[in-house]
């Protein structure tokens, strides 16, 4: 049966109405998973380790004596490494290089501290400073995702981050040589087969077996993403990633297979996840859509992406590429093909998108595992106001200030005026006390 995928066209009278259809997005609270969340995380701060093994015996069926069973042997790590076929260790460590070496670039500019002095001697900074221990939370069960490792793990390492905790559930045990092989190349430095809120408390709080980290990062379920958003403020978090998302800004010159299956790509992650087409040319519209319906039985992965393509996905008749850069926009895509002759040309006109793939042969599936930007990106129209994960997000930065005597006399006798008005006195005197003709 064809594809039942929405189709608008910007000309439409109802437009408005059928496009904002599109966005609607609802993401429910869902009360019972918050209450269950809250109960897990009081427990594993309150009862550490005996928690996280009553919950991992209870959720993955792992049953152990004590928390430090479920830690992976470094040894482990680099067997698994090891024991991959040649041509799969490959690819994982061409892709590491390649997302360690933007990645490495990328601290070339934002790793960097600075100073000046101003015209009194006064020295006044920014300093970097690596995060000393972060936690990185891979989702294990349906979706194993040795490519989100090197993505969480290798912008930490580059940073400087002192140790890299990875946890990942293994429901049934069941470990998955992939995502061990790819912490070894990223350089976790320690690895548990935790997962669920409990893995999330375990890392925000602390346990005998489980250290503390400053800031937990990588995707998960909807109890590891309620339990991310409730230890914010105790650790840092990344961001709250919600299903995948491509956009397509056709001109109609890429062959149209080329497109549908990037549409399908991110479509086959997930039943919500989002695909859309943007283009100004009807017919070239007509000739996705067979391609779609030609494509899509041969897909193991079919009903996922039908699914996706019924539910959320759109193609949209735009009355030119500039209408269409507009249009995405306002849907602030987590990816955003520029599938064109010209990309150039309309890159600079679009202001809001996670990652930004230019040009026919820069499908977003080569992003998403070894072209080398970030594929943890902004989904849900965040990109209007957040970045990728990258090195920035695993180091935090300090102010520098060094006044000098001259600067004292100068700054002294603005803070103290300040502090006056808002009442503070020993803020005020504080300042005063070095200004010189009060300390003679
Ligand atoms: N597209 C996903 C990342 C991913 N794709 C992992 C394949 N594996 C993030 O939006
Ligand atoms: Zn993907």
């Amino acid at each position: 049966m064809n594809v039942q995928i929405r189709q608008l066209a910007t000309a439409d009278a109802d437009f408005d109405t059928s496009f904002q259809h599109v966005l609607h997005w609802s993401e429910a609270t869902d009360h019972a998973i918050e209450q269950r969340v809250t109960d897990i995380l009081g427990d594993v701060r309150t009862r550490g380790d005996a928690a996280v093994l009553e919950y991992t015996e209870r959720f993955d069926g792992l049953k152990a004596a004590s928390v430090a069973e479920f830690e992976i042997p470094r040894g482990e790590l680099q067997a698994a490494l090891a024991s991959l076929p040649p041509v799969r260790r490959q690819a994982l460590e061409a892709a590491a290089d390649r997302v360690r070496d933007y990645h490495q670039r990328q601290l070339e500019v934002t790793g960097r501290s600075w100073s000046y002095r101003d015209a009194d001697g006064t020295l006044l900074g920014q300093k970097v400073t690596p995060l000393d221990r972060v936690g990185i939370y891979v989702p294990g069960g349906k979706a194993q995702y040795p490519s989100s490792v090197l993505m969480n793990a290798i912008p930490a390492k580059v940073a400087g981050v002192g140790e890299i905790i990875m946890v990942v559930p293994t429901p049934g045990g069941e470990r998955n040589a992939m995502v061990l092989a790819a912490a070894a190349v990223a350089g976790v430095d320690r690895a548990f087969t935790l997962g669920g809120a409990q893995a999330v408390g375990a890392l925000a709080y602390g346990t005998a077996t489980v250290p503390a980290v400053d800031k937990i990062t990588g995707p998960g379920n909807a109890y590891v993403a309620s339990a991310k958003r409730r230890v914010f403020g105790k650790v840092g978090i990344d961001m709250i990633a919600g299903p995948s998302e491509i956009l397509v800004l056709a001109d109609g010159t890429t062959p149209p297979d080329w497109v549908a299956m990037d549409l399908f790509s991110q479509a086959e992650h997930d039943e919500m996840a989002q695909s859309i087409l943007l283009c100004p040319d009807a017919a070239y519209i007509a000739q996705v859509r067979e391609a779609i319906d030609r494509l899509l039985p041969a897909m193991p992965r079919h009903e996922v992406i039908r699914a996706s393509l019924e539910g959320r996905g759109a193609l949209i008749l735009t009355r030119s590429m500039e209408e269409a850069c507009e249009i995405s926009n306002r849907i602030a895509p987590e990816h955003l093909e520029v599938s064109s002759t010209d990309p150039h040309r309309w890159e600079p006109l679009l202001r809001h998108a996670g990652a930004i793939f230019l040009g026919a042969f820069t499908s977003e599936s080569l992003g998403d595992y070894c072209a080398g930007p970030n594929h943890v990106l902004p989904t849900s129209g965040t990109a209007r106001f957040s970045s990728p994960l990258g090195v920035y997000d695993f180091q935090k930065r300090s102010s520098l200030i060094e006044v000098s005597e001259a600067g004292a006399q100068k700054l002294g006798t603005i803070a103290a005026e300040l502090a006056y008005s808002e009442g503070l006195q020993a803020h005020a005197r504080a300042a005063e006390l070095r200004l010189k003709d009060l300390t003679k």
